[in-house]
């Protein structure tokens, strides 16, 4: 195992689920951690965690990914001592509904597309070419089981994830014969406040995803990501594709009733 002491790692969408684990993990490895995300709050709350439990050196900031020059600024902005990103998980993303295409929500399409696809090609638009020009870094993308397979009335949500997969496979092509690292990890179903979030806060209907089965937690996904993150320099986990036992495929999952 490699260490990350010292070296800079940035998570988005840090304030929840996912991407709040892979900061509690990568903070196990000695990392200083660049956290973003729209709940401020939230993130201060976990810097002052993970601060008093392993002394780790946080810096937070506001992001929503979907703008572009936000995006450009936060990171252009950023004090000196935090400029050089060693890693970058490009976590943040949602699903919005569960709509035929033909019935679909165009502001759900526009929200998933404009965060998933586009917001994560804004950050890494923003966070390469420093590590071009260090010749060092490590890009891991949050993907999902949704980029490899379709399920009814995920469609444009699957597209998104579908995209986050060939824009990994591109991005690898591109830093070819550098010293850059490029890995997707691809969970199924993971219980966080996605399902929430998917159905505009409809919580019963959320739970309803988790029933009776036996989710992914969040930290198991972050275990595999901050797993990737310490591999040897020259070992590439190029696809991680992270299940539930009780899953198969994304539809096919193990349901008990008592
Ligand atoms: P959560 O809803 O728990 O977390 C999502 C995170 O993304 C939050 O921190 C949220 O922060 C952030 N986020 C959302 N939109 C934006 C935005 N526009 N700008 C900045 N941050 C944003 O869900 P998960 O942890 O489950 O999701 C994390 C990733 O994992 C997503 O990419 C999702 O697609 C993927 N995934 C999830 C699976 C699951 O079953 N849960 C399975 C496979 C993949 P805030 O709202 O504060 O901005
Ligand atoms: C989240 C997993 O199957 O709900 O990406 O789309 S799924």
């Amino acid at each position: 195992m490699s260490t990350l002491r010292d070296r800079i790692a940035f998570i988005t969408g840090a304030s929840s689920g996912i991407g709040r684990e892979c900061a509690r993990e990568l903070a196990r490895t000695g990392a200083r951690l660049l956290l973003c995300a729209r709940r401020k709050d939230r993130l201060d709350q976990l810097a002052q965690e993970l601060h008093e439990e392993h002394g780790t050196d946080v810096h937070t900031f506001v992001l929503d990914v979907r703008d572009r020059h936000a995006v450009d600024q936060a990171i252009s902005a950023l004090p000196e001592a935090w400029r050089s990103i060693e890693i970058l998980v490009n976590n943040a993303g949602l699903s919005r509904g569960l709509a035929s295409i033909p019935d679909g929500e165009i502001e759900d399409w526009e929200e998933m597309i404009d965060t998933n696809v586009k917001g994560l090609l804004y950050v890494t638009r923003a966070v390469t070419p420093g590590m071009v020009a260090r010749d060092r870094g490590h890009i891991v993308n949050v993907g999902s089981i949704a980029g490899r397979e379709v399920y009814r009335g995920g469609g444009v949500y699957c597209a998104t994830k579908w995209s986050v997969r060939a824009l990994t496979q591109a991005l690898r092509m591109d830093l070819h014969g550098t010293a850059i690292r490029v890995t997707t990890v691809d969970p199924g179903l993971v219980e966080t406040e996605f399902s929430t979030v998917r159905f505009h806060g409809d919580e019963a209907r959320a739970a309803a995803v988790y029933r009776g089965t036996r989710p992914l937690t969040p930290k198991d996904v972050a275990e595999v990501v901050a797993f990737c993150a310490t591999r040897p320099a020259h070992v590439t986990l190029a696809e991680v594709v992270v299940l539930a036992t009780d899953q198969a495929t994304a539809t096919l999952v193990n349901r008990r009733t008592d």
